[in-house]
């Protein structure tokens, strides 16, 4: 199953269906337990759009959420980030982190620094190195159970977090700093661990760089992630959590205004978004 933000509340896709439903409160809509369930509860009585047009137009699949994210948790980051690094002395601390029990966790936006399918995300103007993160995201209920995922772009800037380790908040954090979307998917169960992510970014028409990872060559398991987050803060109304890149471009490789960057994540979908100023 499959949940869209549109502009008149929520598209469930359901068996190669799209239903409509009005949602007043994203929060709590969002935020509940064995939502699966929940969800094929209140099927009944939906009505069925034949619109082709309506997935046309889409917004971030979230209400007022905290996203935060998960750092070098496949073994391609660390490589990149130590060498991106390495004259701040970055040499050590990412291999420590990779291998430590407690993972990197940092705040990354709410929705208001966010951008849907189709949106602009930004490069800042103060960077001259830069990168989208495509990362497989997981919807967290306020009682810290994964609920569903998305796909996330963590985009970053290589050139200041390279400079110094403290500079991260401001390598990641800014407007149009991260996409989230097309939907979230609610399966039954955990979602397949084999499932593939994929990265294209296209200049001037051509694919530049294409990447591909599965997710089972995460270092960590999403719960364990989820159990760090959740050890001292409360999300009252859930939240969003990036799990790691594990496809970074090569280093001479930056973003340009103009670029699209396309995330793949199979059983979720592709996250479309153009890269502005
Ligand atoms: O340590 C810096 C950020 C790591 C990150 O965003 C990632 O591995 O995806
Ligand atoms: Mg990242």
């Amino acid at each position: 199953m499959k949940i869209y933000k549109i502009a008149s509340g929520a598209v469930i896709e359901h068996k190669n269906q799209h239903l409509l439903k009005k949602v007043d409160d994203w929060d709590a809509f969002l935020n509940r337990t064995n939502l699966h369930k929940v969800l094929l509860d209140e099927l009944n009585g939906l009505h069925v759009s034949d619109d082709e047009n309506l997935l046309d137009i889409l917004e971030i699949p979230m209400g007022t959420q905290e996203i935060w994210a998960s750092g070098v948790t496949y073994m391609r980051s660390k490589e990149a980030r130590m060498e991106e690094s390495k004259d701040a002395g970055g040499g050590t601390f990412y291999d420590r982190v990779y291998d430590a029990d407690r993972p990197e966790l940092f705040f990354k936006a709410t929705a208001q620094r966010a951008v849907p399918h189709g949106g602009t995300v930004r490069i800042r103007k103060d960077s001259g190195w830069d990168v989208p993160e495509p990362e497989l995201t997981l919807l967290i209920s306020s009682q810290g159970t994964i609920e569903g995922y998305t796909i996330g772009n963590d985009m970053s800037s290589r050139s200041i977090e390279g400079e110094n380790p403290l500079y991260l908040p401001q390598a990641k954090t800014y407007e149009g700093c991260a996409a989230l979307g097309p939907c979230i998917y609610v399966p039954k169960g955990p979602i397949d661990s084999n499932a593939m992510i994929s990265l294209e970014i296209i200049r001037n028409g051509s694919a530049i760089f294409s990447g591909e990872v599965s997710i089972n060559t995460m270092k960590r398991k999403h719960q364990d992630l989820v159990d760090y987050l959740f050890r001292e803060c409360n999300f009252p109304q859930g939240c969003f959590l990036m799990t790691g890149t594990g496809i970074i471009p090569p280093d001479a490789f930056t973003l340009q205004v103009g670029d699209e960057t396309r995330i793949t994540i199979e059983h979720i979908g592709t996250l479309v978004n153009l890269v502005g100023s």
